[in-house]
């Protein structure tokens, strides 16, 4: 059985391009591996975030795991920072990370452009997220497109301690979803759907009601050519949408596009709508019952205390690699 660590920041609500592109994916990990999934506030203040939007959004995304499908008998769901260990060994991370590497980071390049308030977290945020997959002993980390790199630079830094202190930590692999791991705005589809975006237009919620789908969809950007086929480069809109349909309908890209060729982009788009809505729509019936209940505390308690018990034991090794402390008395 392998070990399996992914983290979603409760920064906003979450959208179908988090769902498609990592959430549904751990749904079906879980079954057969050991899943650790985790909400990760601490990353979400590497930029500024009102208190009370934080801890609404962190009930509420623990409420969409479940809601999704993620079993507290199956995996260890968990709030970041209710288990020390992370912040922890995220110094530690970050006393073998270089500011160069750090500094070469796209997403560290991207948040920080334009604005003169950097904080220093936005820079040292991925061997934060080293840290909390390290201490796992992680095999497999399955992620969107967009984490590519900070996985790369996980194994690096892994290698790193293992080769300068002690052989204790696992070189993780990166697992990116083959259909929908790059899922685009709606209204810009040369940029990742995000739901840090200002622009509510741009993605759907996972909680946008039926109606709001279905008029997000309509306006749509797409091409002039009328046809309905499958060509990232020249008919980026389209081919999103044909990505979102395939992975909410089960049906292949190749069977929609047969299907809808010539049907016009107007009953297309009103047919994505529909096949979202009939994922979403049980999910948010579920997450309203959970938002409120004692159950969802509960689960947060337990494993957070989970987490806590695996990631001290891997803390206390690396600690001794180190040097930190004093040794043990014998
Ligand atoms: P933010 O906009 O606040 O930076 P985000 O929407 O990019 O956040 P994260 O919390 O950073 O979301 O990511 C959670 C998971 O969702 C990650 O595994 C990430 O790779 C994946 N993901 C994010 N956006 C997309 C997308 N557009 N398509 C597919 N997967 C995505
Ligand atoms: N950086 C990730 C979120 C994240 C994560 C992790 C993903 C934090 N720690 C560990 C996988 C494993 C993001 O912005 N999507």
């Amino acid at each position: 059985m392998k070990t399996v660590f992914s983290g979603i920041q409760p920064s906003g609500t979450l959208t179908l391009g988090n769902y498609l592109g990592a959430m549904k994916n751990f749904v079906d990990m879980q079954e057969d591996e050991d899943c650790y999934f985790c909400i990760v506030d601490q990353h979400a203040i590497t930029v500024p975030q009102k208190k009370e939007d934080l801890r609404r959004n962190t009930r509420s995304l623990a409420a969409l795991y479940l809601a999704a499908g993620i079993s507290q008998e199956k995996s260890t769901l968990f709030i970041q920072s209710e288990v020390p260990a992370h912040a922890q060994m995220a110094w530690m991370m970050q006393c073998i990370s270089y500011i160069g590497e750090l500094e070469r980071m796209t997403q560290f390049k991207d948040k920080s452009s334009g604005s003169d308030a950097v904080s220093a977290a936005l820079l040292t945020y991925p061997p934060l997220m080293a840290a909390d997959i390290l201490l796992y002993g992680t095999d497999v980390v399955p992620v969107g497109e967009d984490q590519k790199q900070h996985l790369e630079l996980t194994r690096n830094l892994a290698s790193r301690f293992n080769t300068q202190y002690n052989d204790i930590f696992t070189v993780p692999e990166v697992r990116i979803p083959k259909v929908g791991a790059r899922i685009m705005a709606l209204n810009d589809p040369e940029k990742k759907m995000s739901k840090s975006n200002p622009k509510a237009k741009s993605y759907i919620s996972m909680l946008d009601e039926p109606d709001t789908i279905r008029k997000k969809f309509r306006s749509a950007v797409t091409d002039s050519e009328g046809i309905v086929a499958f060509d990232k480069e020249n008919k980026a809109g389209i081919s999103n949408l044909l990505t979102i349909f395939s992975l909410c309908s089960g049906d292949s890209i190749e069977q929609l596009e047969e299907k809808y060729r010539d049907s016009g982009y107007g009953a297309f788009k009103d047919a994505v709508a529909e096949a979202v809505i009939s994922v979403l729509s049980p999910i948010q019936e579920r997450w309203k019952e959970l938002m409120d209940s004692a159950e969802l505390d509960d689960i947060l308690d337990e494993g957070a205390a989970r987490a806590d018990k695996k990631a001290a034991k891997m803390l206390a090794k690396a600690e001794r690699a180190m040097g930190l402390g004093r040794q043990k008395r014998r």
